[in-house]
């Protein structure tokens, strides 16, 4: 089955159990939660847990929890990224951002709702042939890649990178806590889930952090390109360091380490190849 078509299905399945699990409480903190989670979003990271697990033939029953589990983290971060004291932003999704709507207190519980959630779900999921084993290692993993030594700690660092902090180096650092981690551990989980082989999970996470990379280098060239619109300057990121040109020339070869992380372990599917070729650079070409 065609790729787009075949993840569009899973959408949708995805979409539902999200409601689910925000469904049966009236309150206004659940109010706030479901307007985070369910007003949009490209559900990236839970569709590529789908994608690795499927891979590896995983039913969908045992995968579902544990992508709603990925993408709870993912917007509990994005409501805290938007925080006034953080990135302070207005809007998310083409919509007032969580605290716009319900105001910084709220939209901060409804964050450490969303992310006591996802682990409560990841406590009640199914084991994969009730090997419990198995089940404890992707909750580690997840929850490493959330934690202080994963996302928390990216975005510390994130906050820390100075305007005249110029350095590559500290950059993907900090982008591949931030941004990639999640994003790796959503490659490795549904294939793990499966009882993938050690080599081919090794060739998934190599996969997720070029993939992860490359996803915040997009979003940097997405923030270059509303520059040259507004005509002010930003905080540093990596696009804005390297330039238009080289950051293009990095978001490819970044795109193809992913590419040949998949090929060396013959995984290079339509599936898994997909979300390389949405994180393209075309737009941006077209744009310079
Ligand atoms: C608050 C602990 C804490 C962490 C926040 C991920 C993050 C860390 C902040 C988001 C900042 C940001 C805009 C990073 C760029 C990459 C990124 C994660 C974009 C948003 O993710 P998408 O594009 O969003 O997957 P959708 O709306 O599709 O879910």
């Amino acid at each position: 089955m065609d790729a787009a078509l075949y993840l569009d299905r899973k959408r949708a399945r995805l979409e539902k159990a999200l409601d689910n699990y925000l469904s049966g409480e009236d309150s206004p903190l659940f109010e706030a939660m479901r307007y985070a989670v369910l007003g949009g979003g490209k559900r990236f990271r839970p569709l590529l847990l789908l994608a690795g697990g499927e891979q590896f033939g995983a039913d969908e029953e045992l995968l579902l929890p544990y992508a709603c589990a990925v993408e709870f983290i993912h917007n509990y971060s994005l409501i805290h990224d938007d925080l006034p004291l953080m990135d302070d932003d207005d809007f998310r999704r083409g919509q007032p951002s969580c605290h716009k709507k319900f105001g910084q207190a709220l939209a901060l519980l409804a964050g450490d709702g969303l992310l006591t959630l996802a682990f409560e779900i990841l406590a009640a999921a199914p084991a994969p042939k009730n090997d419990h084993l198995v089940k404890t290692r992707v909750a580690a993993e997840i929850a490493a890649a959330a934690g202080p030594r994963g996302m928390v700690a990216g975005q510390w660092l994130d906050i820390n990178f100075g305007p005249d902090n110029h350095d590559p180096v500290a950059y993907k650092e900090m982008a591949s806590r931030k941004t990639a981690g999640l994003i790796r551990v959503s490659a490795t989980s549904g294939a793990r889930l499966a009882g993938a082989p050690e080599a081919a999970l090794q060739s998934l996470d190599s996969y997720g952090l070029y993939l992860g990379l490359a996803f915040q280098l997009r979003d940097d060239l997405q923030d270059l390109a509303q520059d040259r619109s507004s005509g002010k300057a930003f905080r540093p990121n990596l696009a804005r360091i390297l330039g238009l040109p080289a950051a293009l020339e990095l978001l490819e070869t970044w795109l193809g380490q992913a590419a040949r992380s998949l090929a060396g372990a013959d995984l290079d599917s339509d599936l898994l190849t997909f979300f390389i070729t949405q994180l393209q650079p075309a737009r941006f070409e077209e744009k310079s």
